[in-house]
């Protein structure tokens, strides 16, 4: 494509962009430094103003007095403002799927899937309004009543990734405020017109329930911007997804202060391929997780490890479905990947895939880039490599297609290939055999273990996270909701002597 019709393309998507953020009712951001660019052509969308330490301090200070008065409002009246947004989401779904898209880079439906993902959680988080409930235990004290109450935690710091930008915001944000906490989120500064879409959704769902608009707040810019975030006392809780390395320099910052962290970072996922495996799914399975979104999950398969008996069979079939994969305009209705978000993700894959090859590696297909929109933008082939071990290369995240093939011969050695990596996020296995199925949910180290599906794609319902370099952190379903809040331990004494545990006599 020629440079001018490239430049036109990139126009009409700026306006495009400006169009959507004016039907989703946010108002234009005044013009500043901080460029909103689509990785579809590579075109800016629209300038942004950064928020200064100062403006940030500001929206803390503004979360933090909201969150007095949000703290009393009783749950199921909280979870009033999580069901307007819910509704206003559907009503809005394509518009804000389609931002998705000019945004990160996704396809049609995967953005509208991020936008149900976000819809459900709403859901999951209306139901829990009524269930933030403790346990009772029973004393060692005659006319006592030992519990425990569960209590709002305080304001929210939400850091989010490119790669979700909206639905890993609703998983912490929905279940925060039906919690009581509020919220300061900073998106990904590559993702800055979704996050002032949905923060517009949110401002004015509160407004049509009658709540504090100020529960919520948004603040853009660079890492230097999220800093505050990390070091601020105010906030009770940082939830960060990311990157290891940024995972690491947060950690022990919130922790030196002693607040919370729920840290979501690396993976770098393995499905195994037994030889009783259903092929035919493995394949379908397979292809999604590893090529679906361009690699760009943090739950996108990165190693497969496959029986050496069904090995070449099954390499062939990928390599036959991986040649049939359209790879273009992520708008463009048929076509299954999309591209990466920027240079800096290509460069990282071309370093991966030439490191393969130095270390023993053979490309079956795949890796190379694809001129769709011209030279600002990043599309590629998804990689397909088979590995002689599982190398340094191999145990590194590259956020990029690229799919290495390991073997193995015992099931024990399949595992631990699956283990033996620093990050712990998702896994799964491809086997009609119920034993080694079991061997496999017993002993995969990660947060997910799925059995006969790939590695992404979760659902809301579940714990969503994983182990080791993954940062140990749960958001979305199950009781993820308990790290949002404080856990009180009562003692009630309702009789008319003073018992002391343990049985002590005192005086
Ligand atoms: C992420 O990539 O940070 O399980 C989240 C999945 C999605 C969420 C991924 N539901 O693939």
């Amino acid at each position: 494509m020629t440079q001018t019709v490239t430049e036109n393309f990139s126009e009409q998507l700026a306006l495009r962009a400006g169009a959507l953020l004016h039907s989703l009712g946010a108002t234009l951001p005044d013009p500043g430094p901080l460029v909103a660019r689509t990785p579809i052509s590579g075109g800016a969308l629209l300038p942004l103003t950064v928020d200064t330490p100062a403006e940030v301090d500001a929206a803390i200070g503004r979360a933090a007095t909201a969150f007095e008065s949000w703290r009393t409002v009783p749950a199921p009246v909280r979870a009033g403002l999580v069901r307007r947004l819910a509704q206003l989401l559907v009503t809005h779904s394509d518009e804000l799927a389609e931002l998705v898209s000019l945004e990160a880079g996704k396809i049609g439906p995967e953005a509208l899937g991020e936008v149900q993902e976000m819809i459900d959680v709403c859901e999951f988080a209306i139901g829990l309004s009524r269930q933030l409930y403790g346990a009772t235990m029973p004393s060692e004290r005659p006319g006592h009543r030992l519990m425990e109450t569960w209590h709002p935690l305080g304001v929210v710091g939400v850091i989010s990734a490119f790669n979700f930008p909206v639905a890993v915001w609703a998983w912490n944000t929905a279940i925060a405020l039906v919690c009581g906490d509020t919220v300061v989120w900073k998106p990904s500064e590559t993702t800055p017109l979704t996050a002032l879409a949905c923060h517009t959704l949110l401002r004015r769902a509160a407004a049509e329930v009658g709540a504090d608009p100020e529960v919520h707040q948004l603040i853009q810019g660079d890492g230097s911007v999220g800093s505050v975030l990390v070091d601020d006392p105010r906030v009770a809780l940082l939830s960060a997804t990311g990157s290891v390395r940024m995972g690491a320099t947060v950690a022990p910052k919130v922790a030196a202060r002693f607040g919370r962290c729920l840290l979501e970072l690396g993976g770098n996922n393995a499905a195994i391929v037994a030889p009783s495996a259903d092929l035919e799914l493995a394949v379908r399975g397979i292809v999604f997780s590893a090529a679906g979104t361009a690699g760009q999950r943090c739950t996108s398969l990165r190693r497969l490890i496959v029986h050496s008996s069904i090995a070449d069979q099954l390499v062939d079939r990928l390599a036959a479905a991986y040649g049939q994969l359209p790879v273009g305009n992520p708008l463009d209705d048929g076509v299954l990947v999309g591209p990466l978000i920027n240079e800096r993700a290509f460069t990282a894959m071309q370093d991966a895939l030439s490191g393969a090859v130095a270390q023993g590696g053979e490309i079956v297909c795949g890796g190379e880039r694809v001129d769709v929109l011209g030279p600002e933008s990043y599309y590629v082939r998804p990689a397909l490599v088979r590995m002689p071990a599982q190398t340094e290369l191999v145990r590194e995240e590259t956020f990029a297609p690229i799919l290495y093939v390991l073997t193995y011969d015992e099931i024990d050695e399949a595992i631990a290939l699956n283990n033996g990596v620093p990050q712990g996020l998702s896994s799964s296995i491809f086997t009609l055999d119920q034993r080694e199925a079991e061997q496999f949910l017993t002993h995969s180290d990660c947060g997910i273990a799925n059995v006969n599906i790939g590695t992404s794609g979760a659902e809301i319902g579940g714990a969503f996270g994983g182990e080791k370099n993954t940062g140990g952190g749960r958001e979305s379903g199950s009781d993820s909701w308990k790290a949002y809040m404080r856990r009180a331990t009562n003692t009630i004494n309702y009789s008319t002597e003073l018992p002391l545990a343990q049985g002590i006599h005192f005086g």
